[in-house]
């Protein structure tokens, strides 16, 4: 399987050639396509001479800062056309860990769409306070209560490997948010569309180095996007179809699938 990483970066300059070498140590078989939105910290130079040195590197420069969101549309759109398998989702502060990279090679070949849970037996997030769990345990549950069909434990994680069928299906322009709200809008598309969803486990480690560019905006455009897709006019017809759907009765705990037709 003709696999590649897509990670997205902004000022990672201290972090991107340690996470490439901690990739490759654990999947010497992936390319990896950086995303740099012209950082000031100089990461797109940086990616450019790695991958003059390492064919398996691409680097993809856009103009100025443009949202995880768009960033991860770009490089699922350069994974369809230059013929890869799968394409994974990847942050690179260290907050994903590589040495997962074969657990998810291995489900991806019985899954559409492969994701990291820090919600089910085996994953955890041991250095965050009271309150990061409580945010984010908190808007899991609510998107799993509000979305019909959104059986998902972690619909906001950000580690993940999608089949190309996917990303082929999905109108992947249309997709409008960037940050917990694009990951809850993609695992919400990709169930609507009758996908196969596993949940894998993985510990999720805090930024080592870096500075963090998540903001209350991106909290309340998850927030805002979780009611708009349950009361929105257009997804009360989803909803409804979704409704249709035969109860979820999966023997393994953290294998998801809806045959939900949108
Ligand atoms: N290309 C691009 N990358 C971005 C953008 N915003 C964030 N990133 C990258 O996306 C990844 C996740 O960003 P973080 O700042 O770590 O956000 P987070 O992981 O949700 O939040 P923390 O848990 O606080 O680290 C990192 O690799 C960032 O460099 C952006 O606008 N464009
Ligand atoms: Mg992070």
């Amino acid at each position: 399987m003709k696999t590649i990483i897509i990670i997205p970066t902004y000022n990672e300059l201290e972090n991107l050639r340690p996470l490439l070498e901690a990739v490759f140590s654990h999947a010497p078989q992936t390319d990896i396509l950086i995303v740099d939105d012209n950082s000031p910290d100089g990461t797109g130079a940086l990616a450019d001479s790695i991958s003059t040195e390492d064919k398996r590197v691409h680097v993809m420069h856009r103009a100025g800062k443009l949202g995880l969101g768009t960033a991860y549309i770009a490089g699922f759109k350069y994974a369809v056309e230059h013929g890869y398998d799968a394409a994974f989702e990847m942050d690179a502060d260290f907050s994903h860990d590589p040495r997962y990279l074969p657990d998810f090679l291995k489900a991806i070949e019985n899954a559409d769409l492969v994701i990291g849970s820090r919600y089910i037996q085996g994953g955890d997030t041991p250095n965050w306070s009271i309150m990061r769990r409580f945010i984010s345990g908190g808007g899991n549950i609510f998107a799993r209560f509000m979305l019909v069909g959104m059986s998902i434990h972690d619909c906001t994680a950000g580690y993940r490997c999608y089949r190309r069928e996917v990303l082929e299906n999905i109108d992947l322009d249309s997709v409008q948010s960037q940050g917990y709200a694009f990951q809850i809008e993609m695992a919400y598309r990709v169930l609507t569309h009758g996908f196969k969803i596993v949940e894998i486990p993985i510990i999720f480690m805090d930024r080592r180095v870096g500075k963090s560019k998540m903001s209350r905006t991106i909290f309340l455009e998850a927030f805002s996007y979780v009611l708009r897709t349950r009361f929105g006019k257009r997804s009360k017809q989803s909803a409804t179809s979704a409704a249709k759907i035969q109860p979820y009765t999966n023997e393994t705990r953290n294998e998801v699938t809806s045959g939900v037709q949108q």
